[in-house]
């Protein structure tokens, strides 16, 4: 039996979203979709509280177990929560198919009981070169986010 998770993302501007993950080995498989954005890439990070009571806000920062630097999904410099970002088309919806090896279901960089933030603009993945590049990827503003939960298998 695998261990799986889902989030349900909630925001004022009309962005919406389902995202399941499941943990697969070593690597955990993040899909779903999220809607109601504008077109083009949105940064996409597991947050480190799963605390909503003041809207996204709370979530906190990037989850970061290993006080690391902000980057891309595939460099060794990240913080556990980066997940890039995600694309949306013409009509604002973004498909997610992620598989990433530092987040994981179980275990000190579980993602479980954190939050799943979706943001206005594109996450520069630490190389824009603006003040904010090495801590959030200078991604704007919070448009939706929501509480990783487990679910039944
Ligand atoms: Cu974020
Ligand atoms: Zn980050």
């Amino acid at each position: 039996m695998s261990l799986k998770a889902v989030c349900v993302l909630k925001g004022d501007a009309g962005v919406s979203g389902t995202l399941h993950f499941e943990q697969a080995g070593d690597v955990v498989k993040v899909t779903g979709s999220v809607e109601g954005l504008a077109p083009g890439k949105h940064g996409f990070h597991v947050h480190e509280f799963g605390d909503n009571t003041n809207g996204c806000v709370s979530a906190g920062a990037h989850f970061n177990p290993c006080k690391r630097t902000h980057g891309a999904p595939d460099d060794e410099e990240r913080h556990v929560g980066d997940l890039g970002n995600v694309e949306a088309d013409a009509s604002g919806r973004a498909g997610v198919e992620i598989t990433d090896k530092l987040i994981n279901l179980t275990g000190p960089n579980s993602i479980i009981g954190r939050s799943l933030v979706v943001h206005a603009d594109t996450d520069d993945l630490g190389r824009g070169g603006h003040e904010l590049s090495k801590t959030t990827g200078n991604a704007g503003g919070r448009l939706a986010c929501g509480v990783i939960g487990i679910c039944p298998n």
